[in-house]
């Protein structure tokens, strides 16, 4: 790219890169193309920029064709609390990293390209379900292949984006053709050989959980999930509709609470693990 761009190509690309489906990424690089200037200098750069415009009609055609046949064959329903993702290039180590945290099954094989659909798996962290699933090996231009799009659609789904890598050229290869499919990765690296893979994953995605108890009655499993900097009213909600109505006070214990059983209103933040006993009027 021309280091003298213009401040407009420059927000463009910025959108460009944001847009999360084909179609705004065509209306973006349009916005791009207009913003370079007509000379020999910038030939390159508006070639560039057309055949992504028209790779990207193409895969709008395609997904249209997919939605008047039926819908996307490759939807999958999400599951649990937050679905992850696994990828990789081809004998990263994604079917062996689903195997050691999920119950799934995959086949693990040294020969290239051996995941065929996507794996799924469950993963329980200390009781909280979290889908994960392993897509079929990322490879150059893997929008261009006929599952690509789809497969790529289940990665922009997910609430955390895992890249499973022996090497720093599979990373590379992989950030690339998520950023061709307009997918910013804000994910975590890690290897088939992680010890504390579940606990890498469980810190990333952001969420935190707590116990409800009723009174004079031990903690309940299984503990609720909430995104961090949730308060009283997100875990009441989450229990029951109507609990909101009739709140009257909460009981805290643990790292949310300032002493054992502290007494608190509905927008008390809550913390990992804390032990929380609605009160009713
Ligand atoms: N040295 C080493 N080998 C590994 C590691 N993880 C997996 N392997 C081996 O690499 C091969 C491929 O592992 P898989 O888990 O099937 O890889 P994958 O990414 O699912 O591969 P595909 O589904 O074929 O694209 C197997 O022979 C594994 O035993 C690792 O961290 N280090
Ligand atoms: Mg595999």
């Amino acid at each position: 790219m021309p280091t003298n761009v213009t401040f407009e190509y420059e927000n463009a690309e910025k959108e460009y890169l944001q847009a999360s489906t084909f179609s705004e990424k065509i209306i973006c690089l349009k916005k791009m193309l207009t913003a370079v200037p007509k000379h020999k200098g910038t030939e390159n750069l508006r070639n560039d920029i057309k055949r992504r415009i028209s790779k990207y009609k193409s895969l709008v055609d395609r997904e249209k064709k997919i939605s008047k046949s039926g819908g996307r064959s490759e939807s999958i329903k999400k599951e649990g609390a937050a679905r992850i993702v696994l990828i990789g290039v081809t004998n990263s180590g994604k079917s062996t990293l689903l195997s050691t945290i999920t119950n799934a099954k995959p086949l693990v094989a040294d020969y290239e390209y051996t995941t065929k659909k996507p794996e799924i798996g469950t993963l329980d962290y200390d009781g909280i379900i979290l889908q994960v699933i392993e897509i079929p090996a990322i490879t150059k231009d893997y929008l261009d292949k006929e599952k690509g799009p789809a497969y790529m659609g289940i990665v922009r789904d997910s609430d955390l984006i895992v890249i499973v890598s022996k090497n720093k050229k599979g990373v590379d290869l992989v950030k690339k053709e998520l950023i061709d499919a307009g997918i910013k990765f804000k994910g975590i690296l890690l290897d088939a050989k992680n010890a504390n893979s579940k606990e890498k994953i469980w810190k990333k995605l952001g969420l935190v959980y707590v116990y409800t108890k009723s009174p004079g009655k031990e903690k309940e499993y299984p503990p609720i999930a909430l995104r961090k900097g949730s308060n009283v009213k997100s875990l009441a909600n989450k229990v029951h509709r109507d609990f909101i109505k009739n709140f009257d006070y909460a009981r805290v214990w643990g790292k949310g609470a300032k002493f054992d059983g502290q007494r608190v209103g509905l927008r008390h933040i809550l913390k990992e693990k804390d032990v929380v006993e609605l009160h009713l009027k």
